[in-house]
């Protein structure tokens, strides 16, 4: 298994300064969020220091890698946005040697949600949207919520992402929906 500071390196080789920046925030919101959800710390960072993990790959490889490697084929007729999760958590797997299925789902989870997601998926996909470095109206809110409240703060981010998407006039793939009416939603 890799160290910490073996893994913070392979991970920084991958990205910009300011992704990799990005990537400390998150483990660093992970890691508290942990410690106050009661989740292992552990598990909390690694998967945040590796969730972006394919966000800089080459387009075309990724494309390649979704046909070739039995991804869910839909995802093509999607923004490519949303691609460095299922394909990170591949390239995580395959790259880096993280073999934990927690982990693994966490990244591949972190931009969509889903219906069913455990302590460490919320951790993430919630640790991303709050980590220090983010900056835009709603975040001070989000980050009280994610105190408060990890399932509501799940809810109020999916429901911010949903807002965006929209006014952008952007495909929205269906899990997105699909976390929406989980999480959101009344009855
Ligand atoms: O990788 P990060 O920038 O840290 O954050 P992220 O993995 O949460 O990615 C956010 C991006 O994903 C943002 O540009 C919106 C996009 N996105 C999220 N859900 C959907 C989506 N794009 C499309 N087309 N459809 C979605 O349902
Ligand atoms: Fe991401
Ligand atoms: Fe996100
Ligand atoms: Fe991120």
């Amino acid at each position: 298994k890799m160290s910490r500071v073996e893994l913070l390196e392979r991970v920084q080789m991958q990205m910009g300064e300011r992704r990799f920046k990005h990537v400390l925030g998150v483990e660093e919101m992970a890691i508290a969020l942990a410690g106050r959800y009661e989740a292992d710390i552990e598990a909390a960072s690694i998967a945040a220091l590796t969730h972006d993990y394919a966000k800089e790959r080459d387009r075309d490889e990724m494309q390649e890698l979704i046909r070739k490697e039995g991804f869910d084929l839909d995802l093509l007729n999607y923004g490519s946005e949303i691609w460095h999760g299922p394909v990170g958590a591949f390239l995580v797997q395959k790259e880096l040697g993280v073999q934990d299925d927690l982990i693994l789902d966490a990244i591949r989870k972190h931009t969509v949600g889903a219906s069913e997601m455990t302590l460490l998926d919320k951790i993430i996909y919630v640790a991303d949207f709050i980590e220090p470095n983010r900056d835009f109206p709603g975040v001070a809110e989000a980050r009280e919520i994610a105190i408060r409240n990890l399932d509501e703060a799940v809810a109020f981010e999916t429901k911010h992402t949903l807002h965006y998407l929209i006014e952008k006039n952007t495909k929205i793939y269906p899990q997105t929906i699909a976390t929406y009416n989980t999480w959101v939603a009344k009855s």
